[in-house]
C-alpha cells in the first residue's frame, strides 16, 4: 500500500512538473513618453540634449535591459546557474539606466511651471537640513563631486525617518544605498555637455529651476520600480 502511495504521488509530480511553462515571463522595459516637448526645460536644458538623451541614451538602456533580462530568463529555464550571475552585470548598468531616467523626467518640469516645494516634503527638508537652501547646497555639492558618471540623490532614509543626500556611481540606484528616491539628478557628461561642457556646477545649479517637486506628492517613485517615496 505504502509504495504504491508513494509512486502515485510522484507521478503527480511529474504531471504537474512538466505542465509548468519551461520559462519564467518578465515584463519587458519600455521607453516612457516625457511630459513635456523637447524645448520645454530651455533655457535650463536645451532641446537637443533632450532628444539625444531620452531618444537614443535612455533607449539604448532599455533596449539593452530587455536583452539581458531575456538571457537571464533562458539561462534561469535551462538551471544555467554560471549564465544568469553573468547576465547580473548588463541587467543592473541597463536596468538601472532605465529607472534611474525614468524618474529623472518625472523630477523635472518646464521653467513655467515650477513651484517651490510645499507641505509635508518641505517640512521634512526643513527638519532635516534646516532649510531648503542649505539641502540644495548639500545636494549641489555631493553631486557636483561625483568622481566620473553617476547620480546624486535626495532620498528617504525609511530606518531612520529622516531625509538624507546620497550620490552613485554609474547607473546605480538610489536603492542600492538603502535610500528611496525622491529626486535624481543624471551627472553623466551627456546630460549637459553639449550645453554646459566642462561646467557641471553650472548645470546642476540651474537645474534647482526646473525641479518638479510635485514628483514627491505623486509617488512617482513607485511607478518607476524604485520603490515608494513617502514613508
Ligand atoms: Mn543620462
Amino acid at each position: 500500500m505504502l509504495s504504491r502511495a508513494v509512486t502515485t504521488s510522484a507521478r503527480r509530480c511529474r504531471a504537474l512538473a512538466s505542465s509548468r511553462a519551461p520559462t519564467r515571463a518578465f515584463v519587458s522595459a519600455k521607453l516612457p513618453d516625457l511630459d513635456y516637448d523637447f524645448s520645454a526645460l530651455e533655457p535650463v536644458i536645451c532641446a537637443e540634449i533632450m532628444e539625444i538623451h531620452h531618444q537614443k541614451h535612455h533607449n539604448t538602456y532599455v533596449t539593452n535591459f530587455n536583452i539581458a533580462q531575456e538571457k537571464y530568463a533562458e539561462a534561469e529555464a535551462k538551471g544555467d546557474y554560471a549564465g544568469m550571475i553573468a547576465m547580473q552585470p548588463a541587467i543592473k548598468f541597463n536596468g538601472g539606466g532605465h529607472v534611474n531616467h525614468a524618474l529623472f523626467w518625472k523630477c523635472l518640469t518646464p521653467p513655467k511651471d515650477y513651484a517651490l516645494p510645499e507641505g509635508e516634503l518641505l517640512k521634512m527638508i526643513e527638519r532635516d537640513f534646516g532649510s531648503l537652501n542649505a539641502m540644495q547646497d548639500k545636494f549641489t555639492a555631493a553631486t557636483v563631486a561625483v568622481q566620473g558618471s553617476g547620480w546624486g540623490w535626495l532620498g528617504y532614509d525609511k530606518a531612520n525617518k529622516k531625509l538624507a543626500v546620497t550620490t552613485t556611481a554609474n547607473q546605480d540606484v538610489c536603492l542600492s544605498t538603502g535610500l528611496t528616491p525622491i529626486l535624481g539628478v543624471d551627472t553623466w557628461e551627456h546630460a549637459y555637455y553639449l550645453q554646459y561642457k566642462n561646467l557641471r556646477p553650472d548645470y546642476v545649479k540651474n537645474l534647482w529651476k526646473i525641479i518638479n517637486w510635485k514628483v514627491w506628492d505623486i509617488g512617482e517613485s513607485r511607478r518607476t520600480h524604485q520603490g515608494a517615496a513617502k514613508p
